[in-house]
């Protein structure tokens, strides 16, 4: 068990506690979104079912098959747009607004936070975006934000014959001239503005981090709905409590001793919807 003074999932000590704390951090991933039906990363379930996300989200798979990978981003897109911003994203932005030294350090990419009114300067996207889309052509700068279309090409509307969670169908064999392209360079194929595995975060992101991080003690950082296994994201929190910090932890599944980005123990562990609890302790 955790070392800690009081009972964990103690939400009055917690409350007490936020009062008092003003540089605050949250770190968040698939969990938050969960409640606004969107599948997290170990649980992209449907379509994705005969493929694992973690190996769609790589260059590698994009050069060995982008047509499997521009289904699995443009489902993704699809979800991402038509799904709504749930009561967690909703706490986290009215946090941001009432306390303007407190930012959220998010890895999604599904662009829920910023349409939930989070102030965009107090939301760090480590992971890029789903609505942001470029050219792969090395000659080409091609970088278009804030594009949310629900078909990049006719090949890629999405199927109303097939749920995106029916896993029997098999991913369509789409050839690469039917895939989107460049309308700048016209030749360059066009990829997701994310980050993959193996690739860097963006470094302007990363040193707004570092800036609001060496701005002096940090008191809290908020775990929220990640498996706090993907880095250097997950580095942030061990940071924090470097800084002073104290962790509390909000995930579906909270094993008894949480080792999340190395952290050996948190103070507070709230078990349970994220999209439920963060209005309660946030309040
Ligand atoms: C890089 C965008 C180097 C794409 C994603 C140490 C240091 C640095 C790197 C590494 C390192 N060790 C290993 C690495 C390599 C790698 C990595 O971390 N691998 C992991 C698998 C070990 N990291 C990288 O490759 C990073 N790049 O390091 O570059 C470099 C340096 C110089 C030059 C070149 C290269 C890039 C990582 C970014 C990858 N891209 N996303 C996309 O979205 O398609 S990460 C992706 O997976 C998601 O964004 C997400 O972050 C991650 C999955 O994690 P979670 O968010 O935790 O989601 P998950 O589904 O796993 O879990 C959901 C959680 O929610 C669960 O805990 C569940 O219980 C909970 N939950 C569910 N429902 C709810 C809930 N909780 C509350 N309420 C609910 N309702």
């Amino acid at each position: 068990m955790p070392f800690i003074e009081h009972d964990p999932t103690d939400m009055n000590s917690f409350k007490a506690y936020l009062k008092q704390s003003k540089r605050i951090l949250a770190l968040c991933g698939a969990g938050l979104s969960a409640s606004s039906g969107l599948a997290t990363f170990r649980g992209a379930g449907g379509l994705w079912k005969t493929h694992d996300a973690m190996s769609l989200a790589t260059p590698n798979a994009f050069v060995k098959d982008p047509s499997l990978v521009w289904q699995f981003y443009s489902a993704r897109r699809q979800a991402a747009f038509s799904a709504k911003p749930n009561p967690a994203h909703l706490a986290l932005a009215a946090l941001a607004v009432k306390n303007s030294d407190f930012i959220t350090v998010t890895q999604n990419v599904d662009g829920l936070s910023p349409r939930a009114g989070h102030p965009p300067l107090q939301l760090q996207p480590v992971h890029g975006s789903l609505s942001t889309i470029k050219c792969t052509s090395v000659f080409c700068n091609y970088i278009q934000y804030d594009n949310y279309d629900m078909a990049l090409t006719p090949a890629l509307a999405p199927a109303p014959e097939r749920s995106s969670n029916d896993a029997e169908a098999a991913p369509a064999n789409i050839p690469v001239s039917d895939l989107p392209h460049c309308p700048k360079c016209t030749t360059g194929l066009l990829r997701p503005g994310v980050v993959w595995f193996g690739e860097s975060l963006p470094a302007h992101v990363l040193s707004e981090i570092d800036e609001w991080m060496e701005d002096g003690p940090i008191e809290l950082c908020l775990v929220i709905g990640t498996t706090g296994m993907v880095w250097p994201a997950a580095g942030y929190i061990g940071q924090c409590k470097e800084k002073g910090a104290r962790v509390a932890i909000i995930n579906m599944e909270i094993d008894d001793d949480p080792m999340l980005g190395g952290v050996e123990y948190a103070d507070w562990l709230f078990k349970g919807d994220c999209a439920q609890i963060l209005p309660q302790i946030l309040e």
